[in-house]
């Protein structure tokens, strides 16, 4: 029998990077990772909201124990379960022990099981051993601009070695942490993708750029996706009025892209946006039951509602 290339191989059960695999294999979102490191001008730090299923909405933080025995249950249940992915509610290398400790505790359980990592790359150039370590094979980074002027108006602020940084000073640290992880990761063989949420107004004129600068930086498939603004009107964007792009402005967007690529193979239309504690296929909307684990509503714990990076 003929061999996929190793890349085909890599995403042909993965529902994300592999189009064709998204209506047949599962993937399941372990809310483990509370805190964040910066503060997206998208991003709502509130907790839960019955009413909305966005992206970096969980229900409940739990411990990477309490992951271990839903992955476990959930394995069980879903025959088509292929992949085990870390996506907030924060950043997921902001909270590094419980990020790794659950990776472990299923890398104990399960060798084949793929596991996605998905973050807003400031501090992912110093976790690539531990890529390697736990093999971690699909790796999303969010990359809203590569211009440090556009960046100021995404990101409040950074936390980086200790201390909080803003403005172009904090954009520009997180572009050159940003290109330079998918740069190692791409030689590394890991499979990245590069999401980036169309904001019109603030980058919306700027997504070429992006889309050349991580090619050129080994990226495997681009991502943009829409602004959503919560209900509420809690986030820094939705207080100063910036709107959700179009479905037009969207899809130019991904046209635009997709000439960089060289390809509208490389852009990926079919993300769901989902919250930081769904299951199963994508676009099912189902999330995790938690049973017997406690639901920790009314925790001062600050989490994230909205974010990008998965
Ligand atoms: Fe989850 Fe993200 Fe892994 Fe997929 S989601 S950590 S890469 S397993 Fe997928 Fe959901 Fe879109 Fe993310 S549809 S939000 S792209
Ligand atoms: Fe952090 Fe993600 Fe929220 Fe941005 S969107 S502040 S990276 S949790």
């Amino acid at each position: 029998m003929k061999k996929l290339d190793p890349v085909k191989e890599k995403i042909k059960e993965h529902p994300c990077f592999c189009e064709k695999a998204h209506q047949r294999f599962a993937r399941i979102h372990l809310p483990v990772a509370p805190k964040c490191n910066i503060q997206c001008n998208y991003c709502s730090r509130k907790y839960d909201c019955a009413n909305e299923s966005r992206p970096g909405v969980t229900s409940k933080v739990i411990t990477p124990e309490e992951a271990l025995e839903l992955f476990i249950k959930y394995k069980r249940l879903l025959e088509n379960l292929t992949v085990v992915g870390i996506a907030g509610p924060g950043d997921p290398l902001a909270n590094p022990y419980e990020t790794f400790k659950t990776f472990e505790l299923i890398r104990n359980v399960n060798s084949n099981i793929k596991l996605c990592l998905s973050t807003n790359g400031l501090v992912l150039h110093k976790f690539i051993y531990e890529i390697k370590f736990f093999k971690i094979e699909h790796v999303t980074i969010t990359i809203n601009t590569i211009d440090e002027k556009i960046g100021k108006n995404i990101y409040a602020y950074i936390r980086y070695n200790s201390k909080i940084i803003k403005g172009t000073e904090a954009s520009n640290i997180l572009i050159e942490n940003q290109l330079e992880a998918l740069r190692l990761l791409s030689q590394m063989g890991v499979i990245t993708k590069i999401n980036t949420v169309l904001i019109p107004g603030i980058n919306d004129a700027n997504i070429s750029l992006v889309a050349r600068m991580i090619k050129k930086n080994g990226c495997f498939i681009h991502n943009i996706v829409p602004l959503i603004n919560p209900n509420d009107k809690s986030t820094m964007f939705s207080k100063k009025g910036i709107r959700e792009p179009s479905n037009e402005e969207l899809s130019f967007a991904r046209i635009e892209a997709a000439k960089e690529f060289g390809s509208m193979s490389k852009i990926m239309l079919h993300c769901k946006q989902c919250r930081s504690d769904a299951v199963g296929l994508l676009g099912e909307n189902n999330t995790i039951e938690y049973n017997n684990i406690e639901k920790n509503e009314g925790s001062d714990e600050k989490l994230c509602t909205i974010k990008s990076n998965c």
